[in-house]
This record gives structure tokens, C-alpha cells and sequence, in this order.
């Protein structure tokens, strides 16, 4: 048996974040200069600080709010950090902590170490920084300061803009920072996408190992537990870029499983599909895969029907998507491949664009078609000032309808689900019900669903696709059968046979 992983942590190079700064630099200032605004000023941001369970001293490992880590890279709590727009200096404020951390928390770092290992211009403690931002102001009367204000439009809540004691004495912009900056995430650099990438390298190893390792008779914690030891012991990744969703049978059909209510804790059957959308995370950067396959390791019939459906979707997006294209149309590409192979075997008839009008993709794919993905899962940018969330089934779903831009990193992520929420009102509404064929469709009653995700970096003239797991039928097989993976030329063989089938 060969060695159990080919994964080595690489280390992360600090420029990564100085050129966010670089980059949020340029924005901003083309911005100011295009409203006739003075090119002055400092951006400044708070960083996250170190939770505990309620009223507890249990402290949650920390995780760096987002916006910061995007521009500081800084893994500890408690910072500030500042740029000032005018000469592009970049600042970090640490906190000073008291001589009982040394006892309890380890050798408290000089703030040299801060200005080395974050490579920005000047390191000063928190208490400092009223009178630090004066002094560096180069301009006079009160020093502005551009503060993060502004709407996730997926959770609907609001970053909390930097609060400073004094702030009476700062001139303040809360409106011109967040959308400048977020619009700066939404296009990756080189070295943003060598850490999706490792994330997705990492991500698509462990659920190799799952598939290895699942066996009827398990629990579906059991799989997670698989999943976060592969990242962990030979990615190096402590997080996760979201919650586990380890779902078979009739659970592989409700989107979010996993949950506190729903602990990946059923046991697995024989015959069951799963549904595993499960991803690490790396240094803040992210990965978001979802593989589906028999927790037997032999596809039935069935299966196989709804599994090469939103395959075939999940294939057809990958293959259209470049720059200029629309995603509100690849979501309906998917939606109509979807439709397409469940007519094709006889789960749905009559006409596709008559099932389209009455947007019955949307209840076998009530979700988006996919987000974009970096420092969060769900990255912000999806909906800019100016675009509006469509109000129909599915689309209305969707994180984002923007045209694709090369740079972009994206999810692709169709899924075909019987989840009779959905099914039942659709047939009993007379306008839709002889679309669909009542016979077919109640043999899927418990089949629960299949999803298939796969992260895609958009380039010059296409896309690449960062992950990498086994997605045919055969590959799975293959690979659940104990084949290498990648397969070599020696299992291809077994590839061909299978495909056959
Ligand atoms: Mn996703």
C-alpha cells in the first residue's frame, strides 16, 4: 500500500496579503478620483476577537473575521490595522497583553515579530492608535477614516465597522469602503488561487478516502470523522470552510443535514446513495466539494439514472463557462440537462421549454447552481449596487447572477433531489402535474438526492477546474472497489468495462 497521502502544508507567503492591500490601494484611490475626492485618509479595520461559550472561560478556537484576514493575513485576535490611502502605508495594531499570558498562553511576541511576519510598514499596540493615526495624518483637522459598513447579501447581516474610543475626534466614512473592497475578493490573485487550490487538493484526498473507507452498517459521523483526520493529519487543516454535511438515504435530500439537529448520525444501509459536501479550509482560503456515490460501492439502476443526470449538468456548465457568460443562463443550462435525462427515462413528460416556463427545475434543484468561494464559502460579491435577486423558484436562490470574469472562482454545484415538499405541490397543481409521470416518480420516494460540486477558476478562455475526485460512475466504482486514484492506465481498463454498463 502506498503512503497514505501525497499532501504536504505549504507555507504561506505573506505578499499574498500585502497585494490585497496593494490591489484594495488602487481601487480605492480610482474611485476617490473618479467622484473628485481627495486622496487622503486611512482604512482602518478591527479584527475578530477570541469567543467563549456563553458565560463560560471555554475559549472556541479563533478564526480571523474575514475582510481582515483578507488584508492583514493576521491568524491572532485582538488586532487593528490600518492603510493610509495617501502614501500607502500599512499599520498593525496589537493588542498589549498582559504578563500572565506568558504563563498561561506562551511567550508574548515583541512587536517586531508582528511587523516581520505580516510585512507591514509599522507595528503599534492598540492603546496607541488615536494618537498614532494623528500623527501619521498628513493633512489637517481630524483624520478620516474609512470604516467596513455593509450587507452580506447571503446571511443579510452587517460587518461591524472598527469602534475606537474617541472616535469624536476622526472624520468617518462608513459607505465607500465596503463595496470597493468586497469587489476586490471577488477576482483572485496567483497566489489566492495556489491556496484554493491546496485546500481543493486537500478536500479532494479525504473524500477519496471516504468513498475508501465507507461501508453499509456505519455511521455518517463515522464518514465526517474520516474526512476532518485526512485534512487535518496530512493537510494541516484545523478548520473547515463550513459544517459537514454527511448525508445518505432519504437525508441526501435535505440541502443543509448536518446540523446540531442532525448530526450525520444515522446508520447506513445497504442500497442507500450518499451525499457527502464536505470541504477544507487553509489558512483562511477555502474549498466547497460535494461528491455522491452508493454506500455499497455499486450503483443501481436508478442511482445511476439521477447520478448522470446532474453530471451530465455539472459537465455542461464546466464546458460553457468562460469569460461574458451569464450564470442566471448556466443555472438553466443545468436545470434543462437536469430535465432533459429525467424525461429521457421517463420520469418527466412532455415538452422541456413548457417544464422550463413553469420553472419545474426548481423542484429537483430548489438551490443555486453555485457561489463564489475564497476566505468564505460563500464569498461576498454575488449581488453588487445596481443587480436585484430574481423572485422565481431556484433563481431565486442563486448567490450571485453575475457574468462570469476570468479570475473568478466559482462553484459548480447541480443537484437533482425528491424531496416531496416540493414534489407534492407540484403534482396536485393542475397546471403542472402532467409533466410529471406519477408511476416513475414514486419509485424515487425514498431515494433522497445527488449532488455534485466541484470548484472552477475562471480563465482567459474557460475555466479550471480545482478539483479533482473521481466523478463517473465507473471512476467511483473503481476507486470504491480499491483501484488508485487518479487511475492508472492499468485500471482504465476496468473504466471501460464499467462504463459500458
Ligand atoms: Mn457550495
Amino acid at each position: 500500500m502506498a503512503s497514505p497521502s501525497s499532501l504536504s502544508p505549504p507555507p504561506v507567503p505573506m505578499q499574498l496579503f500585502a497585494r490585497n492591500r496593494e490591489k484594495l490601494l488602487r481601487s480605492l484611490r480610482d474611485h476617490l478620483a473618479s467622484i473628485s475626492r481627495p486622496i487622503q485618509g486611512f482604512v482602518l479595520l478591527q479584527g475578530g476577537d477570541e469567543q467563549t461559550r456563553y458565560c463560560t472561560d471555554h475559549a472556541e478556537v479563533f478564526r480571523q473575521e474575514s475582510y481582515f484576514a483578507y488584508l492583514f493575513g493576521v491568524r491572532e485576535p485582538g488586532f487593528y490595522g490600518a492603510v493610509d490611502v495617501s502614501s500607502g502605508r500599512s499599520y498593525l495594531f496589537a493588542p498589549r497583553l498582559p504578563a500572565e499570558y506568558a504563563v498561561w498562553l506562551g511567550e508574548i511576541k515583541p512587536l517586531s515579530y508582528f511587523k516581520e511576519r505580516y510585512m507591514v510598514d509599522m507595528v503599534f499596540y492598540v492603546d496607541e492608535i488615536v494618537q498614532v493615526l494623528h500623527d501619521h495624518f498628513g493633512e489637517a483637522g481630524k483624520p478620516l477614516l474609512f470604516l467596513l459598513y455593509g450587507q452580506n447579501t447571503d446571511s443579510d447581516n452587517f460587518s461591524k465597522p472598527a469602534e475606537l474610543e474617541e472616535m469624536e475626534n476622526f472624520e468617518t466614512d462608513l459607505n465607500t469602503l465596503h463595496p470597493v473592497l468586497t469587489e476586490c475578493r471577488v477576482i483572485k490573485s496567483e497566489l489566492e488561487l495556489d491556496l484554493i487550490q491546496y485546500a481543493n487538493d486537500v478536500s479532494s484526498e479525504a473524500h477519496v478516502e471516504v468513498m475508501r473507507k465507507i461501508r453499509p452498517g456505519m455511521k455518517e459521523y463515522q464518514l465526517e470523522s474520516t474526512f476532518l483526520h485526512h485534512s487535518y493529519m496530512y493537510g494541516g487543516c484545523r478548520h473547515c470552510s463550513y459544517t459537514c454535511i454527511c448525508a445518505t438515504g432519504e437525508n441526501s435530500a435535505v440541502l443543509h443535514y448536518g446540523h446540531a439537529a442532525a448530526p450525520n448520525d444515522r446508520t447506513l444501509q445497504d442500497g442507500d446513495i450518499s451525499l457527502f459536501d464536505m470541504g477544507a479550509e487553509y489558512h483562511f482560503y477555502g474549498s466547497d466539494i460535494t461528491c455522491s456515490f452508493p454506500v455499497n460501492g455499486k450503483f443501481t439502476k436508478e442511482q445511476i439514472i439521477i447520478y448522470n443526470a446532474v453530471l451530465m449538468a455539472h459537465d455542461a456548465v464546466i464546458s460553457s463557462m468562460r469569460p461574458g457568460v451569464d450564470w442566471i443562463h448556466m443555472h438553466k443550462l443545468a436545470e434543462k440537462t437536469i430535465l432533459e435525462s429525467l424525461k429521457a427515462a421517463g420520469l418527466m413528460l412532455g415538452d422541456i421549454d413548457g417544464m422550463m416556463a413553469k420553472r419545474l427545475g426548481a423542484v429537483f434543484m430548489p438551490h443555486g447552481l453555485g457561489h463564489f468561494l475564497g476566505i468564505d464559502t460563500h464569498d461576498p460579491g454575488g449581488y453588487p449596487k445596481g443587480t436585484e435577486r430574481s423572485k422565481e423558484p431556484g433563481l431565486k436562490s442563486l448567490r450571485t447572477i453575475r457574468e462570469l470574469k476570468e479570475g473568478m472562482v466559482i462553484t459548480v454545484e447541480p443537484g437533482c433531489y425528491f424531496i416531496d415538499a416540493l414534489l407534492v405541490p407540484a403534482l396536485g397543481d393542475p397546471t403542472t402535474s402532467k409533466f410529471f409521470n406519477r408511476e416513475e416518480i414514486i419509485k424515487y420516494k425514498n431515494f433522497g438526492g445527488v449532488r455534485i460540486e466541484s470548484d472552477l477558476y475562471v480563465t482567459a478562455n474557460g475555466c479550471k477546474n480545482l478539483t479533482h475526485c473521481p466523478r463517473t460512475v465507473s471512476e467511483i466504482e473503481a476507486v470504491m472497489a480499491g483501484a488508485p486514484w487518479p487511475l492508472n492506465s492499468g485500471s482504465s481498463k476496468i473504466k471501460e468495462e464499467k462504463g459500458s454498463v
